[in-house]
């Protein structure tokens, strides 16, 4: 069998998405998702101009060869946008492979190893009662995992916090928003959020936070101290990761479990986070982590420190990751949690798939391949529109990370 055409499709369902299909010469079609948030006609361009032509003719079970040569082929390493297209070439051959050999993809990473997976969802509000009314709205869906958010007194938006739809997205079309943030007003309150919730949801509920990179490493250290006896699952994105020993001062101080990542693309991002055992869940993708090939010998590399995955799974990756991502929580052995914020119903609509959401976990389904499938015809009626993640200052205006 030989890849005998691929094609880009760039599709904005209320968000923008760049989806990879890939078609082999008997016939069968697999599809990537290669979308990077505010950047996505980046990797658009990089899959057409660049990638498409090297995999013509090229035999799609080999996986492993195809993700070397795409990888070191290119000289330049890593990087958000060439590992979101090399994901969305790998994800569609895996798709192409199950379909091929009439097995759902978790089959080929190693089977079922649990009957369901674990997800987590997000819960917000402008206040801590609001936030808590969302929970008991979680809850009450069947969600056995929350993440808890809410807006901070004195600061006049915060992440994480629906809008007036009910709906977290924090892309917006136009240019980039800007918002406000003060680590003082945000430590003063967290705390409080946090005692609220076991006050009122008792001990079973599985609570999550996500800190989004915005804390140095000694203030993540007294946030995470000060959140022990509330038992979080995990403190997300403590503080910024580019310098890794950071974790090092958070991990000193606290019992609160860490995970970060969801803006890695490469293992070697969190190479010191798992030897040194300074996280304890990877919050990589499959999309821009480099697809199942990349992602597969992460999660076996984080197995030896005792890391489990905890992949990202905001709406901004597309229902191709979702499913993917799915598969491979399935299969592989140190799973800890996905994340899951629904998608719209007019991105469901234009990617049909397979898995479902059950009693607080979701399920892959047992179809051949990933199991998710393109209404290019409807694709085609969501044209792309310019769309940015917002910027952060502080109170004094100095820009810091958002
Ligand atoms: O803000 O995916 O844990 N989830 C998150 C996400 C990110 C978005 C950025 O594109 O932090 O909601
Ligand atoms: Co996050």
């Amino acid at each position: 069998m030989k890849i005998a055409k691929a094609s880009v499709i760039v599709t904005s369902p209320g968000r923008n998405y760049v989806t990879l299909k890939v078609e082999t010469d008997e016939g069968i079609c697999g599809l990537g998702d290669g979308t990077l948030n505010g950047r996505e006609l980046a990797v658009a361009s990089y899959l057409t101009d660049h990638v498409i032509p090297c995999i013509l003719d090229r035999d799609p079970f080999q996986t492993e060869d195809i993700w070397q040569y795409l990888y070191r082929g290119a000289y330049w390493r890593r990087g958000p946008v060439t590992m979101s297209a090399i994901a969305a070439v790998d994800v569609a051959l895996w798709d192409i492979k199950g379909k091929a050999l009439n097995t759902p993809v978790y089959n080929l990473l190693g089977g079922k190893s649990r009957d369901g997976v674990l997800v987590y969802g997000h819960a917000g509000g402008k206040d801590v009662e609001q936030a808590l009314e969302d929970v008991a709205r979680h809850k009450e869906m069947g969600f056995k995992a929350v993440r808890v958010q809410s807006g901070i007194p004195g600061l006049a938006a915060t992440y994480g916090i629906p809008n007036a739809s009910g709906r977290y997205e924090p892309a917006e079309r136009g240019l980039p928003p800007e918002y406000e943030w003060s680590s003082e007003l945000y430590l003063r309150h967290v705390p409080k959020l946090f005692a609220r919730a076991r006050e009122v949801f008792g001990d079973e509920l599985h609570l999550l936070h996500d800190c989004h990179h915005r804390l140095t490493p000694i203030e993540a250290a007294r946030l995470g101290k000060e959140l022990e006896p509330f038992h979080l699952f995990w403190m997300e994105d403590p503080t910024p990761a580019e310098l890794q020993e950071s974790f090092k001062i958070v991990r000193e101080h606290t019992t609160t479990p860490i995970a970060a990542g969801e803006v890695f693309n490469s293992i070697w991002d969190a190479h010191d986070l798992i030897r040194n055992q300074w996280i304890d869940y990877l919050r990589m993708s499959l999309v821009h982590g480099g697809g199942f090939t990349a992602m597969k010998k992460a999660a076996d590399f984080a197995a030896l420190y005792h890391v489990r995955t905890g992949f990202h799974g905001a709406t901004d990756l597309s229902p191709v990751t979702m499913a993917a991502a799915l598969h491979f929580d399935t299969a592989i052995h140190n799973f800890g949690i996905q994340e899951l914020m629904p998608h719209s119903e007019e991105t469901d609509r234009v990617f049909p798939h397979q898995y479902a959401f059950r009693d607080g976990m979701m399920v892959p389904g047992d179809g051949p391949g990933l199991g998710v499938d393109l209404d290019e015809k409807l694709a085609a009626r969501y044209e792309y529109q310019r769309a940015y993640l917002p910027i952060n200052r502080k109170l004094d205006g100095t820009l810091t990370d958002w």
